[in-house]
């Protein structure tokens, strides 16, 4: 069996995505995921210069020594542009095989482990009150964990604060617009948000948060503290984790939960933190951690630790990425929750899938592959639009981290 065409598709049904679609010479195809927000022309470079040429003539079954070949074979390892590359070839491939095996992708990985796999939504609002009306819209739809942000006062486009509620989607310029930041402000009031949202819903349902790398480790260690009487499911990207070791400063001071990991490219991100036991969940996912081979591994030394998984699930995760970690999710012991920010009605139509969404879980399909297939006609209707993510300075004007 041999790859006789692969093909890099580049669209933008309400937002830019990356997809890799690699067929057979046994009329078999397979469907990866490689979108890089703010950044997707880069991996479609890297992918049509220097990996679909070496993928022709390559047998599509041999998906680990393929891996091997695309990381050890560049010499420079890691890095969000060569992971994502490997991973749109990784997920394609394991479509591929599944396909070839009749079998639904969790099935081909070892079975399921669970019948569903529980989703968090995002509820913001421009305030407190905004933002406790909105978890409330995800409680009526179903929702069992949401995750909540909301806007402080005297911060301008605080993180998390979407235009549009239920597709909020923060990569929403040609250039880079300027929010803004101050640690202080926002310790005084996300507290007040999880205290409101407390006693006006109860304890049943799990509230989550995102810091998004904004406070240094003491910082995040107080917020951890001043959040314990909420309860909350976890506090995520509490602080940049770069140095996996400030996260032990945070681990000393509070028991909320804490997971980190979206940016997380391969298992060596996360080594420390996973053995030394400072965080609960890992949030690396397949397109973002060189697809499924590697993120099984991920997974694997994760669960040696009881830490279980939280998959990124953002917009800028294409539907492809999204079928894949659902199947994963089914799968993997050592599950913890999966993000669901759902994605346009025009993503959708341009990628259909066979998930759904069922009382606040999301249920993968039976069809064999992982279930994500691109409609190329609807596709070539949306070109490429330049779109960023947004900057973020304090109010000194200083560059801090968005
Ligand atoms: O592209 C950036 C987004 O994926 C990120 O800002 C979303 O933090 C995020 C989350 O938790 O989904
Ligand atoms: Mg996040």
């Amino acid at each position: 069996m041999k790859i006789v065409a692969a093909k890099v598709i580049v669209c933008s049904p309400g937002r830019n995505f990356v997809t890799l679609k690699i067929e057979t010479d046994q009329g078999v195809y397979g469907i990866g995921d490689g979108t890089l927000n703010g950044r997707e022309l880069s991996v479609v470079s890297y992918l049509e210069e220097h990996v679909v040429p070496c993928l022709i003539g390559m047998d599509p079954r041999r998906i680990e020594d393929i891996w091997q070949y695309l990381y050890r074979g560049a010499y420079w390892r890691r890095g969000p542009v060569t992971m994502r590359a490997i991973a749109a070839v990784d997920m394609a491939l394991w479509d591929i095989k599944a396909k070839m095996a009749g079998m639904p992708l969790y099935d081909l990985l070892g079975g399921k482990s669970r019948d569903r796999v529980m989703v968090y939504g995002h509820a913001n609002g421009s305030d407190i009150d905004e933002t406790v009306d909105a978890v409330g819209q995800y409680i009526d739809l179903g929702y069992k964990a949401i995750r909540a942000q909301t806007g402080v006062p005297g911060i301008k486009d605080a993180y998390g604060v979407g235009r549009g509620k239920l597709y909020y989607e923060p990569a929403d310029a040609a250039l880079p617009s300027v929010t803004g930041w101050d640690t202080r402000k926002a310790l005084n009031h996300v507290p007040r948000l999880f205290e409101k949202l407390r006693q006006t819903y109860g304890f049943d349902h799990h509230l989550l948060h995102d810091g998004h790398h904004r406070y240094t480790p003491q910082e995040a260690a107080n917020l951890g503290k001043m959040l314990e009487p909420y309860q909350l499911f976890w506090l995520e990207d509490c602080t940049p984790a770069e140095n996996q070791e400030a996260f032990r400063i945070v681990r000393q001071h509070t028991v909320t939960p804490l997971a980190v990991g979206e940016i997380f490219n391969t298992i060596w991100d996360a080594k420390d933190l996973i053995q030394n036991q400072l965080i609960d969940y890992i949030r690396a996912t397949v397109v973002g951690a060189g697809g499924l081979t590697h993120l099984r591994r991920i997974a694997d030394l994760a669960s040696l630790y009881q830490i279980r998984t939280g998959c990124h699930g953002a917009t800028d995760l294409s539907p492809v990425t999204m079928g894949c970690a659902l199947h994963f999710d089914t799968w993997v012991p050592n599950f913890g929750i999966q993000e669901y920010m759902r994605h346009t009605e025009e993503t959708d139509a341009v990628f259909p899938h066979d998930y759904r969404f069922e009382d606040g879980h999301l249920i993968c399909g039976e069809t064999p592959g992982h279930g994500v297939d691109i409609n190329e006609d609807l596709a070539a209707k949306y070109p490429y639009k330049r779109a960023y993510l947004p900057v973020a300075r304090l109010q000194d004007g200083t560059m801090w981290n968005w």
